[in-house]
């Protein structure tokens, strides 16, 4: 008989996901999660079937670009490849970011919104990327408080009914600059009694969106991020015809295929401000909190996609006499890869949890500064983890994880995304030193840790005394590089990811403590991300 590998499957991706179900269960009131169980357990099951099954049959096809229409006309439309069109109706329906607006569960609603998320996001390539944005521009209209816009764009991107939901872009990337955005050329010119943007866009991701928040820089004014405005575009006008946008063409990107990412020329695009004339970077910036989450809140999922893979195909996998799953050598793989995994997710439902509280109005001066640093630790942390995951969860695939028809190539390109957009590790680094510059941000952390673990018992003590050093340690090594900016800098990676690190093992130890019945498993987990490595300090940098 001739051999054929069985490929390997999902189980119900959140009857199947022991941390999830936990966390929950620890974090929410019963009745709370008696009335959200059974949709998550609804789409646990679209998730590893139906929907990885398309997700599977729509690989080779990308988003189209049509720039004239049959008599001439300039259109520049997008169409979506079966999979996507499909995920803007689930996202709708499944209130993927309506959830964090209705509030039904006050200051959980956003761990309800991103369990949400969590589950459906690694079966939509990439949908999370208009999502977040979508989500992002709803929470700035709000923080703006700008009455007409919040009326016009609010009902849509918060809709659940796929006929009127709307996206957002966030157009930010310019040719100077992805990361120094105060360099932005796009001119804002006020042509009677509205403004029109003139400039190039150069990254523009999900272009197929119906809105954008985008910055540009009104005549007269200074350089700078302060000179700049922060600025709504609706990308059409009343007739659907471009508003002054034109796509130029759309990316050839390493991954995010499904993402029609564009350069775009903006000629002339009527624009409303979103608040004052000025300061755009930093009116900009509940978007970035928001956006940041959804990316650390992706990788986590990216990651325990990547990790139930490996699991599923290491006990359908034999080699030298045995499945892999028995295997010792490749049970420590994957238990190393289950470890990072489940800090990450800890770690960003953390960041979540806080956005919660903030937003409900119920965040301590503690959660709001804890918030601040949280956020960036969250998304150059998990980026950094989602690839080096998808990396080793295509390793333990051998030959099969390097091949584009199983599907797994893609684990590995999607999560490289992960810490280039949003900001790059080394700018979310420098933020991460300007947030814990703020007044009481550092003791702030400390007390997070702390209370982590406090509470460890014997079992878990080692590990909190683990943890105590590593924070002992950067808060050393961040006095000392007070004496000297250039050092300060050149550390500022190592302490972040230190800090992301150190805060996700102290999660982690929480977590096990909380979880008496599985204990063994998370002490395991524990163990296992300590031996990963988390102090990433060098003293003796130049
Ligand atoms: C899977 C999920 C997918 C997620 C969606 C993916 C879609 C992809 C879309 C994109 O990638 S859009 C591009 C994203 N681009 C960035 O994230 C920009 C990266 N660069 C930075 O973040 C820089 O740090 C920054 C542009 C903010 C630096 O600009 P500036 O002009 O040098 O800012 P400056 O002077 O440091 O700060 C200006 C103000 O903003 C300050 O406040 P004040 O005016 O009151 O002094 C800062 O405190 C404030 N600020 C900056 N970053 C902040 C912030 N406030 C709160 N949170 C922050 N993160």
């Amino acid at each position: 008989m001739t051999f054929y590998q069985a490929p390997p499957r999902l189980e119900n991706q959140f009857t199947s996901d022991a941390l999830l179900r936990d966390y929950l269960a620890r974090k929410l009131p019963d009745s709370m999660r008696g009335a959200i169980e059974p949709e998550l357990a609804h789409l646990g099951a679209l998730s590893a079937g139906p929907l990885y099954d398309l997700q599977l049959a729509d690989r080779e096809n990308e988003p189209k670009l049509t720039r004239w229409d049959a008599w001439g006309r300039r259109v520049d439309t997008i169409a979506l490849t079966p999979l996507w069109r499909e995920a803007e109706k689930l996202a709708a329906q499944h209130g993927l970011v309506a959830t964090a607006y209705e509030r039904k569960h006050g200051t959980l609603s956003r761990l309800h919104q991103f369990a949400l998320v969590y589950l459906l996001e690694p079966s939509l390539d990439v949908f999370s990327c208009p999502l977040a944005m979508t989500d992002g521009a709803a929470r700035t209209l709000l923080a703006h408080n700008n009455a007409a816009l919040m009326a016009r764009a609010l009902p849509r991107l918060t809709s659940r009914d796929p006929q009127t939901m709307w996206t957002s872009g966030q157009w930010m990337t310019e040719r100077t600059g992805g990361s120094d955005v105060g360099l932005t050329e796009t001119i804002a010119r006020k042509e009677g009694d509205a403004f029109r943007l003139y400039g190039t866009k150069w990254f523009t991701s999900a272009i197929s969106s119906q809105m954008a928040l985008t910055l540009a820089r009104p005549e007269g004014n200074g350089t700078g991020g302060r000179g700049l405005a922060l600025f709504y575009v609706e990308t059409r006008d009343d007739a659907g015809m471009p508003n002054g946008i034109f796509v130029n063409r759309l990316k050839d990107k390493l991954g995010t295929r499904k993402v029609p990412t564009a350069e775009l020329t903006l000629d002339g695009a009527r624009a409303i401000p979103v608040t004052e004339l000025s300061n755009g970077v930093r009116h900009m910036a509940p978007m970035l909190t928001v956006t940041r989450t959804w990316n650390a809140v992706a990788a986590a999922a990216g990651m325990r996609r990547a990790v139930a893979l490996a699991q599923d195909y290491a006990k359908r996998r034999m080699q030298f006499g045995a499945p892999l799953s028995e295997k010792p050598l490749h049970q420590d793989t994957l238990l190393g890869l289950e470890a990072e995994q489940s800090g990450a997710f800890l770690l960003a439902m953390r960041a979540a949890e806080l956005l919660g509280f903030r937003e409900a109005d119920e965040a301590t001066p503690h959660d709001l500064r804890l918030l601040r640093v949280v956020v960036p630790l969250a998304k150059l942390t998990t980026g950094k983890q989602a690839v080096a995951v998808a990396s080793e969860a295509l390793e333990c695939f051998g030959g099969a994880g390097y091949v584009e028809d199983t599907g797994l190539p893609r684990l590995l390109r999607d999560a490289q995304v992960l810490p280039i957009w949003e900001g790059t590790t080394n700018v979310l680094s420098l933020d991460t030193l300007r947030a814990l510059g703020e007044e009481g941000a550092v003791q702030s952390l400390a007390d997070e840790i702390h209370r982590c673990t406090a509470t460890a018992g014997s079992v878990l003590l080692p590990y909190a005394r683990a943890v105590r050093a590593a924070l002992d340690h950067a808060q050393a090594w961040l006095v000392d590089a007070r004496r000297d900016p250039a050092q300060r800098e050149a550390g500022a990676r190592r302490l972040a990811l230190t800090l992301g690190r150190t805060l996700e093992l102290a999660l982690l130890i929480e977590h096990a403590h909380w979880s008496p019945n599985l204990g063994s498993r998370a002490q395991l987990l524990v163990r296992r991300f300590l031996q990963n490595g988390v102090d990433l300090i060098a003293d003796d940098l130049p």
